[in-house]
């Protein structure tokens, strides 16, 4: 009785510090109930998000940015989205966190620390993008489940960490290896200790690539738990579903890699295309692989308001997975007519592109600036919604913003 009381009295000033002010009647709480006022954290708070970010799920937290909150060059941890198929890990202690490397193709099966990784591998910065394979999925008609994203699943932060080809040769790679998979420490969202919410891969040339990390820090700090605290994967250009996070085991296979998520439709897209809400089955259903031309108009915010005698500056960034993007356009009259924009070169391959334009305008009224990009193979993004497909991926369609002249 005695030390239950302590207990309770401990609690009590725990929950009373997260509240904010005391529990008046704190006392008659029963055992096991969680006050109101600590059932519902601030995500924006717990992320450390910007409170303008887009709450999508909370089972699992899922969350998007808007196209003016991704201004930034390298995206920052507050406008990053948040992607999860299950529950983020809830205890991660990084000074025990390991790494398997095993699979039928790996010529032993070795297990490093954290700290061996670092110091035993030569580190690597590059600036990669990051979109989820559904981003765009709202506009899909007829509709698509999951997430709707609108357009803010992207993003293209500073990463560091070791290349995943340098760990791998150190392991050892048989010939016959074809493809790799990822498992995280995330809890599928039954709860069941033996099912993952997700485990996919890469063919082995995109695992080897030099861009292919095994990351450790996110610009300059250590990862967010959100993003994949202690070591992530980090697989530029490609549905970010193949950047695993909280990775703690890769497997080199002598097959495509058939853990959680690779099969079905997951990830797929109709290898022909197929008619609006047509059925497709399973086995006409490709693998995504590099992500389309894309790009976001930043700046201004849609719905801005400026004066005629003025030009209007506006920028974004663009990126095409694999690809770089070689042009960028505007429009101003709903996609008639089109004129150059100002184009960066990447800062390494797999980051995305920063776009500027001044423009003028000659009449006031309503206008609707449109961005289009095209890749180093000529491929233009299309100006409404491309190829219908089941899951509702890889909607490239030309961002627009609206503005008013007066
Ligand atoms: N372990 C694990 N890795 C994961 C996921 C996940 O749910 N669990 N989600 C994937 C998906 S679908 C995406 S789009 C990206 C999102 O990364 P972010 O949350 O850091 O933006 O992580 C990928 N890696
Ligand atoms: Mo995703």
């Amino acid at each position: 009785m005695h030390r239950r009381n302590f207990v309770k009295k401990t609690i009590l000033g725990t929950m009373a510090g997260a509240i904010g002010t005391e529990i008046v009647f704190g006392n008659h709480i029963l055992d096991g109930y969680v006050p109101l006022g600590l059932q519902d954290p601030d995500p924006f708070k717990m992320f450390n998000k910007d409170p303008e970010m887009v709450v999508l799920n909370d089972k699992p937290w899922n969350m998007e940015a808007r196209a003016h909150l991704l201004d930034d060059k390298i995206t920052p941890n507050k406008f990053m989205f948040i992607r999860n198929n299950g529950i983020i890990p809830e205890k991660i202690d990084a000074s025990s966190w390991t790494l398997t490397i095993d699979g039928e193709s790996a010529r032993q099966t070795k297990t490093y620390t954290l700290a061996e990784l670092k110091s035993k591998f030569k580190q690597y910065t590059y600036q990669l993008t990051l979109e989820c394979g559904g981003n765009g999925r709202s506009e899909f008609d007829p509709p698509a489940k999951g997430n709707q994203w609108t357009i803010g699943a992207v993003s293209c932060a500073t990463w560091t960490g070791i290349r995943l080809r340098d760990i791998l040769e150190d392991v050892g790679i048989k010939k016959d290896a074809v493809y790799i998979g990822y498992h995280g420490a995330d809890i599928h969202l039954s709860r069941d200790p033996l099912k993952e919410p997700i485990s996919r891969g890469a063919p082995l040339a995109k695992a080897l690539q030099d861009e292919t990390l095994l990351a450790f820090q996110m610009n300059g700090e250590e990862i967010p738990l959100a993003h994949g605290y202690p070591l992530r994967l980090v697989a530029g250009g490609w549905p970010a579903s193949v950047s695993g996070k909280w990775v703690n085991r890769i497997s080199i296979r002598n097959k495509e890699h058939d853990g959680e998520k690779m099969g079905g439709s997951s990830y797929r897209v109709p290898c022909k295309p197929v008619a609006p809400g047509e059925k497709v089955s399973d086995g006409d259903m490709c693998i995504i692989e590099s992500m389309p031309v894309k790009s976001l108009i930043t700046y201004p915010k849609s719905g801005a308001t400026f004066p005629k005698s003025k030009r209007l500056e506006i920028r974004g960034h663009a990126w095409a997975g694999e690809l770089e993007v070689l042009k960028m356009e505007y429009s101003i009259d709903f996609g008639a007519t089109w004129s150059d924009c100002k184009l960066e070169k990447p800062i390494n391959r797999l980051a995305w592109q920063h776009f500027s334009a001044s423009i003028p305008f000659t009449e006031i009224g309503y206008y609707e600036v449109w961005a289009r990009a095209t890749d180093s193979k000529g491929k233009a993004q299309p100006m409404l919604l491309p190829g219908w497909n089941p899951k509702g991926y890889l909607n490239n369609a030309c961002h627009r913003i609206a503005v008013k002249v007066i």
